[in-house]
């Protein structure tokens, strides 16, 4: 499909999405949302793709939701219109893995949907925050929930209280993103990363990410119980036949997504 706000190229098994608005540093409008969504959902859709990568541009990942597009807008308009439930709800609902990979800005609803996705791997140059308080309104798409199981209580009342932006370094200490890489290196780690998990069983990847999705949702208890019950159904896959003989003949699996 042909994207006006977006580019995407399947490398392999590796769908590499990337935001492309450079005029307005990736905002985040409502046709860069529909398409976004879209992308992904094909990307998850289809056979060859085992892995996506998001990005944006090496100055923001996305500078926030569109503020031009938002700034007349009427409460029964956000309201009746249900303003980004759509966006959260369709990029929660992929399946496969989503690493996004984040250079420069990631704020408001940028740093919401790069922690909508599965891990965030930044560059030295990365800066995230939650920008809204100044402009007279707060997070709208995870930025006081998701944000906050992430880094703390603490942590995340500073970033939506004072507004203030978070460097990389201080986003690794602080346990939002898992790795930080050199700027120049961003694409090719990310990509590195990506095609690893692009090697192991579809079927493993999928249930490793709801398993750990569920510790946001459950108690510990229920938690277990739901990652022990997904362990004990992939001993019906052929791919735990593979993968734990491959091991035991010591040669690599030939994972067959089955
Ligand atoms: N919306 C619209 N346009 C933007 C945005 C934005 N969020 N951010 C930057 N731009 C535009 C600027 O207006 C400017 O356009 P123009 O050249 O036509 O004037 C262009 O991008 C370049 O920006 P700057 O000149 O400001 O670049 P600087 O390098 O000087 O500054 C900053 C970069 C610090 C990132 C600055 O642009 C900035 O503060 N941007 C706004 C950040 C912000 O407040 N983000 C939060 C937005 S609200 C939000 O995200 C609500 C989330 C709700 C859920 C969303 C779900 C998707």
């Amino acid at each position: 499909m042909a994207y006006e706000t977006i580019n995407v190229d399947t490398q392999d098994h590796v769908c590499l999405i990337k935001l492309n608005r450079p005029e307005a540093l990736n905002a985040l409008n409502s046709v860069l949302l529909g398409e976004l969504c879209a992308a992904l959902e094909e990307a998850d859709a289809s056979d060859k793709v085992r892995c996506i990568v998001l990005t944006g541009s090496e100055k923001a990942f996305a500078a926030g939701a569109d503020i031009k597009e938002m700034s007349e807008m009427s409460y029964v308009d956000v309201f009746t219109s249900n303003l980004f439930a759509d966006t959260n709800d369709r990029i929660s609902a992929i399946r496969k893995p989503i690493i996004a990979a984040v250079s420069g800005y990631a704020l408001g609803g940028g740093c919401e949907v790069a922690m909508m996705c599965d891990f965030i791997i930044a560059a030295e140059t990365a800066k995230f925050g939650q920008p809204e308080i100044n402009l007279g309104v707060i997070a709208g798409m995870g930025g006081t929930q998701r944000l906050t199981r992430f880094v703390g209580k603490s942590k995340s009342m500073d970033m939506n209280l004072t507004g203030r932006f978070m460097t990389a370094e201080e986003a690794e200490r602080a346990g939002l993103v898992s790795r930080v890489v050199p700027a120049k290196k961003l694409i090719e780690e990310a990509m590195a990363a990506a095609n690893k998990i692009a090697e192991k069983s579809v079927l493993t990847s999928i249930a490793a990410k709801e398993a750990v999705n569920r510790a946001y949702e459950l108690p510990l208890s229920e938690g277990m119980l739901f990652e022990r019950r997904v362990f004990h159904s992939m001993f019906a896959t052929e791919d735990q036949k593979e993968g734990m003989a491959a091991f035991l003949e010591k040669r690599e699996a030939q994972f067959r997504d089955k």
